[in-house]
């Protein structure tokens, strides 16, 4: 399986983020993530790695509003010029907003915390001095993943960090910045029908904003109810769609405590949901973050857990672009996600 990676990432590695209740932590979506991965992807006979190539802004843009990036792209730069605290210990700090734009009554203001407020959701999608590059990277890491599905007709890998499904349009927020699969899905749909599942423990709330009102894009998500689970506001079952969109996205906001059974159960009734719309390509969002160890998560899917949820998935028989999301049981990562590869090779 062709599995594509850089080594970009490791310039993304904010020194905190804020936890809920404000305590400041180091942060969770750290590069030892992807040390897993490649240690356990390693030592199989069948990991092809593989650089990602450059597909340029276009792509990303065709997803992502113009001032975001933008936004993204100088955040660190004015951070740095804009007080001599920040710059005399660049490497223990961190840009967030201090103040969020409520319910769109609302425009991105001139001033870099009044951009910062507008285009970032929470306080876990810090930006330091090598994030935007490093999102640009993951973005084209998926993006060759889905041309490698598309050209070969199989399945890929695309390593991506930072993750990307709590993207939007135009917002940042835990730990996503630009939305790997939603850039991904969006160039495989010029090719055929496409449908997007996201399986990482949150719901995909940005993915879901962006194919809202789309009709060619089928998008589902099987996540912690947002009744008790970030993101909190979206991700609910009455969600459907919007317009054009209305009956093509689907959410599965699944109760605490749910393993293994619970979520094949869930499974089994989204995929029937895509073999219905009968896609040519699959976009995977794969979270590891179900696993019944991960410290953000409180679902209890095993290893053998993620064995099966890989077969019942393989078992679409499409092309599938998986796309690394989320997953913080480093030491269990690993293992979970060559379990769950091994079944689309
Ligand atoms: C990103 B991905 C935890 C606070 C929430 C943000 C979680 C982002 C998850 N109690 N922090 O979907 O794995
Ligand atoms: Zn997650």
């Amino acid at each position: 399986m062709k599995i594509f990676y850089s080594e970009e990432h490791r310039n993304h590695y904010p020194p905190f983020e804020v936890f809920d209740g404000g305590m400041r932590v180091p942060y969770y979506e750290n590069p030892d993530r992807m040390d897993r991965i490649l240690t356990a992807l390693k030592k199989t006979d069948w990991a092809e790695f593989a650089e990602p190539d450059d597909f340029g802004l276009d792509p990303i843009l065709a997803i992502h509003d113009r001032g975001y990036i933008n936004f993204l792209a100088s955040c660190w730069d004015e951070w740095l010029a804009s007080d001599p605290r920040v710059s005399s210990s660049p490497e223990t700090e961190a840009f967030l907003p201090a103040t969020f734009a409520l319910r769109r009554q609302s425009r991105p203001t001139s001033s870099l915390h009044g951009r910062g407020g507008y285009y970032m959701m929470d306080l876990s999608a810090c930006i330091v001095a090598g994030t935007y590059k490093a999102a640009l990277t993951s973005a084209n890491i998926a993006l060759s993943a889905a041309h490698s599905s598309f050209d070969l007709q199989n399945s890929s890998f695309a390593l991506c960090r930072p993750p990307g499904h709590h993207a939007g349009k135009d917002y940042a927020g835990g730990y996503c910045f630009i939305n790997n699969a939603s850039v991904a899905a969006n160039w495989l749909s010029q090719k055929g029908k496409t449908a997007l599942l996201d399986i990482d423990y949150h719901a995909g709330n940005g993915t879901q904003d962006i194919f809202y009102e789309r009709s060619d894009v089928l998008t589902i998500s099987i996540h912690g109810d947002p009744d008790y689970e970030y993101p909190h506001y979206v991700g609910f079952a009455d969600e459907t769609g919007k317009g054009l969109g209305e009956g093509l996205h689907k959410n599965f906001p699944l109760p605490k405590d749910t393993g293994n059974e619970g979520y094949l159960a869930a499974l089994d009734e989204a995929l029937e949901l895509i073999r219905g719309f009968a896609p040519e390509h699959l976009v995977l969002s794969f979270g590891a973050d179900t696993y019944d160890g991960d410290p953000l998560g409180k679902f209890h899917v095993t290893r053998e857990g993620f064995g099966r949820i890989g077969k019942h998935i393989a078992g679409l028989n499409l092309p599938t672009a998986i796309i690394m999301e989320g997953g913080y049981a480093n030491e269990a990562l690993g293992v979970n996600t060559q379990t769950l590869l091994e079944n689309f090779r």
